[in-house]
């Protein structure tokens, strides 16, 4: 540990009291059992609709105060949701000035809700946990609050899926009963042993409030739906060593084998405000030993949560499992940070032989450099499909409108599309993102414009149909000689500080305008921006301009984006998945990925449009768009029957 955060580590260390002393006496609502699988989803729904009901009603009154949050005809004031227990802020301060409530109606909230990503039935989601692909299903498992649209109460909702886009939700996989995780069954990584036995590794937040690691397996491993989880009866299996906070000890990942055989499990924590990953050794994920090196440390990062660590091939298409390493194989690190909200993540090389992982470039290291997603989206987890020899990536996307109209539409939250990650052979300097295959199977009605002419100021209008659920894939080629023949253009451009895409400049903003509205007084849109230095250099950036994709006062409206590489010879490229409130954008073939929330009031149901523009005054464009519209996902309770 060399950094000076580092060396002024407080000594201080957490030993649990004995587990007969604090456990809470049973709850039997709390407990699941399989038989009673059909009343209790019957129960919940139930209980769901009362819940719903009850919000109604009091929201008729303009006064809510179940979760805490006040309404007020005038406004109402959010409550910080999960810095005290110790996590990320799971409420949407930007909103705190207490705007106007918006006066949102069933068919706006309606239409907000999704129809190809998933989403559980109702209440609150944040983080994906522990995806996994076992005997034919796909396992979701995901951070759940069964009360209510606001985090809280966490347990562990529970989805399978053949196909990573057709849903069936089961019952909770872990729900908070046991000393060591009542107050939430935190975030957690699966690893399939070659014995096939699966481990489960996931942080618990104890009666006091401290961060500790719980074992969990499945009670039968030949039940494709592993319906039932064990917790470990010696839990917890860790807890905070000397030097690390009770309330800076979470995410573990999943394990690899290190060179003398033993698996390795890595954390997320921090010492003052250098962000470091831990990392243990276990032979038996029952006892630990914590290795004297961190993997990697980033000064002023702050607390990593959820550090994802695995390798890509720099030679071949497929996945890697997460063990692989060797010649031609980087690792990637990737750490969401608590104190700004996003996802970092580095290449690098992991010598696990000192345990040390190495960015390739130090400038751009974890936390400072490359993001996953420049939009709405933290708390990555990757996994390694074995079905499919690829390396998939959920994210959890959290709502940018305000709480109180969450708890109206009595959903928050929602998962991206899976994506495939490799790392980019061309560059050689980052990741790409692609969405899962599976998810063309929704591709219904194809409308395709080939040769569209922008002329510098053009907006063009897509005729595709009904426009809420859409698949989209885009090129535009410029004229290159009057690229190269100029001298200089919009050199410190940033997408979210320079003026959005109504900003002209030479040779740009052109793309997409997505979720508007006829007259487009709602409108996103996403977009190739390119600046040009004196040393001959183009930068090209890819950002979605929300600030005007919704007349809504209570909804957070952000420019995003970032640099993209367009290598030479290449056009420029955007692919969106559109569906109701949320566009995931992916630039040059996922080499810069953008996931936007919106929330339009207008730009709904069959007023939707999109188009294509060109908003440059000093260049020509010539687009080719395919527009798919997507069906909708089935997304559905499991029944035994079906088993
Ligand atoms: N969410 C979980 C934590 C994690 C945080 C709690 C990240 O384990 O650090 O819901 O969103």
């Amino acid at each position: 540990m060399t950094t000076t955060d580092l060396e002024h580590a407080t000594s201080t260390s957490y030993y649990p009291l004995p587990d007969s002393d604090h456990r809470p006496p049973p709850s039997p609502w709390r407990q699941r059992r399989p038989i009673t699988l059909l009343s209790g989803i019957f129960l919940s729904m139930l209980l769901f609709s009362s819940l719903i009901a009850l919000i109604v009603t009091q929201h008729r009154q303009q006064h809510i105060d179940g979760d805490g949050t006040r309404l007020s005809k005038k406004g109402f004031e959010p409550i910080s949701r999960g810095v005290s227990q110790g996590v990320s802020e799971k409420t949407n301060f930007r909103l705190s000035s207490s705007p106007e409530i918006y006066p949102w109606t069933n068919a706006m909230l309606s239409w907000q809700r999704t129809g190809f990503h998933f989403q559980p039935p109702n209440n609150w989601m944040n983080d994906p946990n522990g995806p996994l692909y076992h005997m034919g299903w796909y396992h979701l498992f995901y951070q759940y609050n069964p009360d209510a649209a606001v985090w809280g109460n966490i347990t562990w909702g529970h989805a399978i899926s053949t196909d990573l886009i057709n849903w069936y939700h089961l019952p909770f996989a872990m729900v908070p009963d046991q000393w060591y995780d009542i107050k939430g069954v935190w975030t957690g990584s699966a690893t399939i042993l070659p014995n096939g036995q699966i481990v489960m590794i996931y942080t618990g937040d104890t009666n006091e409030e401290v961060q500790v690691q719980n074992l969990a397996y499945p009670a039968n491993l030949s039940d494709p739906l592993l319906l039932d989880w064990v917790k470990y009866s010696g839990n917890p299996v860790l807890t905070p060593p000397p030097g690390i906070g009770t309330k800076d000890f979470r995410d573990p990942t999943t394990a690899w084998i290190g060179p003398n055989g033993k698996w390795r499990v890595a954390l997320g924590s921090k010492v003052n405000k250098t962000g470091i990953t831990l990392v243990y050794e276990t032979t038996d994920f029952t006892s630990y030993e914590l290795l004297d090196e961190v993997l990697h440390a980033v000064p002023g990062t702050g607390m990593w949560e959820c550090v994802d660590f695995y390798p890509v091939s720099t030679t071949k298409a497929n996945g890697l499992d997460t063990s692989v390493n060797g010649p031609g194989v980087k690792h990637v690190l990737k750490s969401s940070l608590d104190d700004d909200k996003h996802d970092y993540y580095a290449l690098g090389t992991y010598d696990p032989i000192s345990n040390k992982w190495t960015p390739d470039n130090p400038e751009l290291d974890v936390g400072i450099g490359l993001r996953v997603d420049y939009g709405k989206y933290y708390a990555s987890k990757s996994f390694f499909d074995q079905n499919k020899q690829r390396r998939l990536l959920w994210g959890w996307t959290s709502e940018t409108d305000s709480e109180a109209a969450d708890i109206l539409k009595g959903w928050a939250s929602l998962q991206t599309i899976p994506r495939e990650v490799v790392f980019d052979k061309k560059t050689g300097e980052n990741i790409i993102q692609w969405p899962v295959k599976e998810v063309e199977k929704l591709r219904s009605k194809s409308t395709v414009y080939h040769k569209v002419l922008l002329e510098p100021g053009s907006l063009v209008p897509l005729d595709v149909g009904l426009a809420t659920q859409l698949d989209i894939i885009a090129t535009f080629d410029i004229d290159s000689a009057t690229l190269e023949a100029t001298l200089e253009a919009d050199v410190g451009y940033n997408c979210t500080t320079s003026g959005g895409s109504s900003s002209r400049g030479i040779f740009g903003p052109f793309g997409l305008v997505v979720l508007a509205d006829e007259s487009r007084t709602e409108q996103t849109p996403v977009y190739f921006y390119i600046a040009k230095g004196t040393d001959g250099v183009a930068t090209t950036y890819f950002c979605a301009d929300q600030s005007k994709s919704s007349t809504a006062s209570d909804v957070v409206k952000l420019i995003y984006g970032s640099t993209v590489p367009v290598l030479d010879g290449e056009n420029f490229s955007m692919r969106l998945l559109v569906d109701h409130s949320i566009v995931e954008s992916f630039g040059q073939g996922g080499r810069t990925v953008i996931t936007s929330r919106v929330y339009p009031t207008k730009a709904i149901y069959s007023a939707t449009r999109v188009f294509v523009f060109n908003n440059a005054t000093g260049i020509s464009v010539t687009a080719n768009v395919n527009v798919w519209n997507m069906d909708s996902a089935k997304i559905d309770y499991f029944t035994l029957g079906r088993r």
